[in-house]
């Protein structure tokens, strides 16, 4: 599959995303997930499913100060711990702050690196981007650079590695995300067409930072979604699908 372009507006229930469950379609114009056990997500069928290089945005809002939502490229062979790069998700301290993790499978276990998003709130509608690039990753939200990662960037399909499949999930009760739309550029595909309605994400003044690397602190528990990922490991290989 070659690294496509996408823009999926939900005008459609859930359009281009084939994977779903427990998906509330009724609000035309957006997907909202909640509750405990909700998943839309690109099918993972193999190391060349989904995207590549290039810049993913996601108009969302994540509601709760808690671990629960996560706007996610899932890996495309969907195997984990893995290649799985994370747009946005809540921290565990209470704080309701929002941030990006970039994974990998150090030796069979999950690793990971988190950009914290300062200064962004919840219970709005957002701009999440990813843009990914050889040797670099780069956060932003509504425009706003949040981090970036140059360490253990995989590369794409196309260039020897492995794509990712976007997606959505949330696995908590007191929180939910709704999603407007997803976007995808390929590099070097031009500048996006697309651009945020009016009223659903306007873009905030805030200056450009580098997020605070999460250390260990919050590498010590179940943080991020190893439960949950493991649970879908499980159910991929008892029956061959992707579910949660
Ligand atoms: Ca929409």
């Amino acid at each position: 599959m070659p690294n496509n372009a996408l823009s999926e507006s939900f005008d459609n229930g859930t359009g281009a995303l084939g994977s779903a469950w427990n998906v509330d379609t009724s609000t035309k114009g957006e997907v909202k997930l909640s509750g405990g056990g909700a998943a839309l997500m690109e099918f993972a069928s193999g190391k060349e499913a989904g995207h590549g290089y290039g810049t993913y945005t996601v108009t969302a809002k994540l509601d709760g100060n808690q671990p629960g939502p996560a706007i996610l490229l899932w890996p495309g062979d969907d195997k984990w711990p893995g290649q799985e790069i994370d747009l946005a998700e809540i921290t565990p301290d209470g704080s309701g702050r929002h941030y990006g993790t970039v994974h990998w499978n150090n030796g069979g276990s999950d690793a990971y690196t988190a950009r914290v998003y300062d200064g962004v709130s919840g219970r709005s509608f957002h701009d999440y981007q990813l843009t990914w690039e050889p040797g670099r990753i780069t956060f932003r939200v509504d425009g706003a650079e949040k981090g970036v990662v140059t360490d253990h960037v995989p590369a794409d399909f196309d260039h020897g590695g492995m794509n990712n499949t976007i997606g959505f999930l949330n696995n908590n009760p007191n929180t939910s995300l709704t999603v407007s739309h997803v976007d995808f550029k390929p590099l070097g595909g031009g500048a996006s067409a697309w651009a945020p309605p009016a009223g659903q994400a306007a873009l905030q003044a805030a200056p450009a930072e580098t997020g605070t690397p999460v250390v260990p602190a919050e590498a010590s528990g179940p943080v991020d979604w190893a439960a949950l990922a493991a649970e879908v490991m499980a159910n991929y290989e008892a029956t061959g699908s992707w579910f949660i």
